[in-house]
């Protein structure tokens, strides 16, 4: 062989390696109140990602939980922090995909609520609108209505939304709710939410439910933290109060996001003032637009 043909080798080599590395393998996870069977290691740089023994990891920045650059907290010692993202992990084994997300403690156990938006790479269609609802029935089984929506190029397939410790819906394209976990009888089967120490929570997300395994797909993740109210969002209105942090916006159009996975402070605070101040309050038109705050996460063969 010559010694340019070794030198090709070689470089094939290490480049199916470094391939390698970077495509999420997986493991099965218990949704048990036990985040010990999440044994990757996270990366020590705020604002970065990693893949450790199977899990993509995404380490996110302390204190950057201020929405568009000026929230602040409600004054109510339960609710004064609580939607500081930390860290968020996904894994996947032939049944289900996993998730852990980890925020900061709230002061009392009024966890905060998680949206995930997941978009796959090549699908066709989408919803751009990650968190609203209908208007009418202002519920969790309808939506967060949490004032959020994608660029197109992001447009997701399906919204996974926790809200407390335990309860969760999963959303279609349509914006249609297809699963629920909410600890009663008629609980979606495999579908599961729960939630270690008020900060750290783990989903489970049976495959046949959005639309089969990730295997050999590059999946994309948006991931916005909020407080909550009813297992809604609750509203960062222009003044801060008790039970509301504030400031938003006169016309109340600014998304109820603390903070965000995927960039940096700058970057995130810039996407979360996206809104239009001049819109009707809970029009998706004129709602804050992430394009650049998303996780690309490869999944092994
Ligand atoms: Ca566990
Ligand atoms: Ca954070
Ligand atoms: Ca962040």
């Amino acid at each position: 062989m010559g010694k340019v043909a070794v030198l090709l080798a070689v470089g094939l080599v290490f480049s199916s390696v470094c391939f390698a590395e970077d495509a999420v393998t997986g493991h099965t996870i218990a949704v048990d109140k036990n985040i010990k069977d999440w044994t990757g290691a996270a990366p020590e740089q705020e604002n970065s990602a990693a893949v450790s023994n199977g899990e993509y990891i995404w380490k996110d920045a302390a204190g950057d939980d201020t929405g568009n650059g000026k929230y602040t907290y409600p004054l109510d010692k339960a609710l004064k922090k609580g939607a500081d993202l930390k860290e968020f992990r996904v894994s996947f084994d032939k049944e289900n995909l996993y998730f852990l997300i980890k925020t900061d403690r709230p002061g009392d156990w009024w966890t905060g609520y998680r949206v995930i938006g997941i978009h796959k790479e090549g699908a066709a269609g989408g919803t751009q609108v990650l968190a609203q609802g209908d208007p009418d029935e202002l519920n969790f089984d309808s939506g967060t209505f949490a004032n959020l929506k994608v660029a197109p190029a992001l447009a997701c397939q399906y919204v996974v939304a926790v809200s407390s410790t335990y309860k969760g819906r999963l959303y279609n394209e349509k914006g249609k709710m297809i699963a629920r976990k909410e600890a009663q009888p008629d609980d979606t089967p495999g579908f599961k939410v729960d939630d270690y120490n008020w900060n750290a929570v783990e989903i489970s997300i049976p495959l046949n439910l959005i639309g089969g395994s990730p295997a050999g797909q590059t999946w994309k993740f948006i991931v916005a933290t909020g407080q909550q109210d009813n297992d809604i969002a609750r509203k960062v209105l222009v003044e801060q109060s008790q039970y509301n942090g504030g400031g938003g916006a006169e016309n109340g159009e600014n998304p109820s996001v603390y903070d965000l996975a995927g960039a940096d402070k700058a970057t995130q605070e810039k996407e979360l003032g996206s809104y239009d101040p001049n819109a009707s309050e809970g029009d998706p038109k004129g709602f804050a637009t992430i394009e650049k705050s998303f996780l690309t996460v490869n999944f092994a063969k």
